[in-house]
């Protein structure tokens, strides 16, 4: 009998549950459950609906009852970065604020009043984006310090929906990473940097590495459910789980492709140089105690955005199509620019963007599409360019994983652009990273070397050369 693993992956726009297990040397997947996720405005904030996720979370497993599946483990991975405060009572504070919610807005620069920009890189290795946790909790701490002073325990998201599911409480050290609250070397809780900022460290709990099994489901919902299953950690940042299923790990550079788009290569140690500082590179911790070296290039959230602004009347297909059709347009944005954060219009600010940098500014669906695809290749050509700089060598490929792998045009503009090799899959990268680590704590799979062999002998991946067609 295989072991049965449940991945629950929870991005941006939506949120699955996965079933994944081994048969005949092969990783299988079968989706169980799929529901939404977005970003709600809460009073003045825009926040996740945390219990509401966690409610579909429950909902998928009492799928698996009505097909017939008993699951042995559970795995939870979801975005980075954001997090719950609990009370004395286990009860949070505020809603689950998104990263997106500008409350951060200001912070950053404050918070290197206090400590400067260079020791917290040197520290933690972390990139500077004005959304990271500390600049979260800081804008809490200026804004609501009684807030902070109730705090007894900080969650990262899938902390909190593993808490609800076994009561216990702990920081995965993968998603920790990204607070920019955890020392790059030591990989604990930087102590330092939570004094200078004031900011309670009592809250904070044990971090704990991907693979460990953190327990079993509560007694209340053994009940509900009817069945018991353990809570494993995967990598529980999403992209920490994705990189985990990049195939081709040799002298390539993944793109990690969703709502963000992750460009890195996958590293023993944090790389903490004043180029890396420069060119605002990463070093978010992995399984295994890896480094992932990359940059947060805006993705595609800015052609979800543009879809939603056309009130969805063309499917990102036809999005797709169109912008091959508008092949004569040609204006690029710095996709990076914080105005395309949380913009109120994508097509408005992108269109700004062009007349205030005296470029042609897109008046079709068909150039709008073209201007963030051929926007996303040029950045992601600059950010190749440091990367190569910064290790002093050239890389060949370019691993593309996660639903934004199934972009041909895209992939294709990735080689073209980079003149470089490019490798399109796994799809179901995240899912398929999560179910990896579950089954590594199982015991099924013996290490990260076997789980990539695994994974790169049951997906298909498409290769794509710079300015040539497409051949599988
Ligand atoms: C991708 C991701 C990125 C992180 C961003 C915000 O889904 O997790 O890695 O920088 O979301 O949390």
């Amino acid at each position: 009998m295989p072991r049965y693993s449940i991945a629950v992956d929870i991005g941006a726009s939506s949120g699955r549950l996965i079933l994944g297990y081994l048969e005949d040397g092969l990783l299988k997947l079968e989706e169980i459950h799929r529901f939404e996720n977005k970003i709600v405005k809460k009073g003045d904030s825009f926040c996740w609906e945390a219990d509401k996720l966690f409610q579909e979370i429950k909902n998928g497993l009492k799928k698996c009852v009505e097909l017939g599946i008993q699951p042995d483990s559970i795995g939870i991975d979801t975005w980075a970065v954001d997090f719950l405060l609990l009370d004395e009572n286990n009860q949070p504070l505020t809603e689950a604020v998104s990263y997106r919610d500008p409350r951060t807005d200001g912070m950053m620069e404050e918070v290197f009043e206090l400590f400067s920009k260079e020791r917290l890189y040197l520290e933690t290795g972390i990139q500077f984006q004005k959304f990271n946790t500390i600049y979260q909790l800081f804008s809490i701490k200026k804004n609501n310090p009684e807030i902070l002073e109730k705090a007894k325990s900080f969650l990262m998201i899938p902390d909190y929906f593993n808490y609800l599911l076994t009561g216990k409480k702990a920081n995965e050290y993968t998603n920790a990473t990204s607070t920019q609250l955890v020392n790059a070397f030591t990989k604990h809780w930087d102590v330092q940097i939570l004094d200078v900022l004031g900011i309670n460290k009592e809250m904070f709990q044990e971090i704990k590495t991907p693979k460990t099994i953190l327990g079993t489901l509560s007694k209340e919902l053994v009940s509900e459910l009817g069945f018991d299953l353990q809570v494993i950690l995967p990598a529980t940042h999403d992209t920490g789980s994705a990189v985990i299923a990049v195939p081709e790990e040799d002298e390539s550079i993944y793109i990690s492709s969703g709502t963000w788009s992750l460009i890195g290569v996958e590293n023993y140690f944090p790389i903490c140089v004043t180029k890396a500082l420069d060119y605002n590179f990463t070093n978010e911790g992995g399984i295994d105690y890896q480094y992932r070296f990359l940059k947060n290039i805006m993705g595609l959230w800015m052609i979800q955005e543009v879809k939603r602004n056309y009130n969805d009347e063309y499917s990102f297909a036809q999005l797709v199509d169109l912008a091959r059709e508008a092949r004569d347009y040609k204006a690029i944005v710095n996709v990076n620019d914080d105005r395309f954060l949380k913009p109120e219009n994508m097509i408005d600010a992108i269109m700004n963007y062009c007349i205030e940098t005296q470029q042609q500014v897109p008046n079709t669906p068909g150039e709008v599409a073209k201007c963030v695809f051929d926007s996303l290749a040029v950045s992601y050509q600059e950010a190749v360019s440091e990367i190569e700089e910064i290790f002093e060598k050239k890389f060949t490929k370019i691993n593309v994983i996660g639903g934004g792998c199934q972009n041909e045009m895209l992939n294709q503009l990735i080689a073209d652009v980079t003149n470089k090799e490019v490798f399109a899959g796994p799809v179901e990268a995240t899912a398929i990273g999560n179910i990896a680590a579950q089954l590594m704590a199982l015991g099924e799979i013996n290490d990260i070397k076997e789980a990539r062999s695994i994974i790169k002998d049951s997906f298909e991946v498409k290769k794509y050369l710079p300015a040539q067609q497409v051949i599988s």
